[in-house]
């Protein structure tokens, strides 16, 4: 099996230091695994199979190109995996590599790695892969298809309005009406948010109609399609999915306490500190039955595979509101998404086999 890790985005470093967590993770008494890296400006490099070279250091990200540079790093594809001298490929060409695997891990954040792109190379090239397919991925990167999706399988979301970007060039002056008659009917704050960006990128709080076109210009800077959310005020809380044999099943829920709910993470917190959050989440044994219950039909209206994160608000009247749902989600042992399983009952390692086990009966035409 492929672990495809690192890539182009703003958390290269994590998704190094995941697979690498990963990597530790497999029974090598099962699986013959192949890491392949890509760089940040977008090469596909097989690297030495040394989670301990992948781990935070001295307080730094490790990087695909410091693991495939260094003398016993790695090549680049394409690749005999005999070969290992140092010759990076055209950016963009496929790994030949990747016919010689019988399933992928793939491990890359935000566009190209968790939009459905490259799923829908792996799915041409007929590998199979861990985790959500090519509709669900896009689903899951597009916050306004994500809302339309769950409203349709009639999952409560929150209040919404999207602004194309057709509408903010020819009609800008409506575009503004709109966004203050919302405004009217909601509230401030409103966050402007890019429809389709990975993480808090692009976000912005805005408090009054002063602060709004900065705030559209910004989320534009990521993605021209905007949308507009109103301040849900409630607990964040979060439920894991992961596909059995049987089917999805849902885990204990967390609780991510408000101080760090609102707080941009810093990079401690983030990628250091252990998980900031309750697990399981102090909720009512009929609170959590309705969220678990909500989170499986949130992966199954996606048509998730695999794993999903599910993230809701429970609003002070008592109602369970989907934000979001997330198909990679932070994944190393101290994440949330995999210590809400490790409360459940299932284990790191017995996590990463189930998910490998999942698709590779997928595509034995188990879907
Ligand atoms: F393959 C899985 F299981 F679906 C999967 C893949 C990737 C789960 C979680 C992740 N997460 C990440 O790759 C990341 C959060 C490190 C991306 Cl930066």
């Amino acid at each position: 099996m492929a672990v495809v890790f690192g890539g182009r985005s703003s958390e290269h470093g994590i998704s190094v230091v995941t697979a690498g967590a990963v990597l530790r993770a497999i029974d090598r008494s099962k699986y013959d695994v192949l890491p392949i890296g890509i760089t940040t400006d977008g090469r596909w490099a097989l690297t030495a199979d040394e989670p301990d070279r992948m781990a935070i250091s001295d307080r730094k990200v490790p990087s695909v190109a410091e693991l495939a540079e260094s003398e016993d790093g790695g090549v680049v594809l394409p690749v005999d995996p005999g070969n290992r001298e140092v010759v990076y490929s055209e950016p963009g060409a496929v790994p030949k590599a990747l016919g010689e695997v019988d399933v992928v891990f793939p491990m890359l954040h935000g566009p190209y790695g968790e939009d459905g792109t490259l799923q829908g190379l792996l799915e041409l090239s007929g590998v199979p892969y861990v985790g959500a397919g090519v509709l669900a991925s896009a689903v899951g990167q597009d916050k306004e298809y994500m809302k339309r999706v769950f409203t349709s399988f009639g999952l409560p979301v929150g209040p919404y309005l999207v602004i194309r970007p057709r509408e903010w060039q020819r009609e800008e002056k409506q575009a503004r009406q709109r966004v203050a008659d919302f405004a009217g009917e909601h509230g401030w704050p409103l966050f402007i948010k890019p429809a389709r960006a990975g993480s808090s990128i692009g976000i912005t709080k805005v408090d009054s109609f002063d602060g709004l076109d900065e705030a559209i210009a910004e989320a534009q800077r990521h993605d021209p399609k905007i949308i507009v959310e109103a301040l849900l005020r409630g607990r964040e809380i979060e439920c894991g999915v992961l596909e059995f044999e049987d089917g999805p099943r849902a885990s204990v829920p967390a609780e991510i306490p408000p101080v760090q709910a609102h707080d941009y993470y810093d990079f401690e917190a983030k990628y250091i500190d252990s998980t900031p959050g309750l697990v399981p989440a102090p909720l009512t044994p009929e609170e959590t039955a309705e969220v678990q219950r909500l989170a499986v039909e949130a992966f199954e209206a996606a048509s998730c595979e695999g794993l999903v994160r599910a993230d809701f608000f429970l609003t002070e009247d008592g109602r369970f509101v989907i934000n979001e749902i997330n198909t990679m989600p932070g994944f190393t042992p101290i994440s949330m998404y995999p210590q809400m399983w490790e409360k459940s009952g299932v284990g790191y390692a017995e996590l990463v086999d189930r998910l490998i086990q999942a698709a590779l009966n997928r595509s034995t035409g188990l879907r």
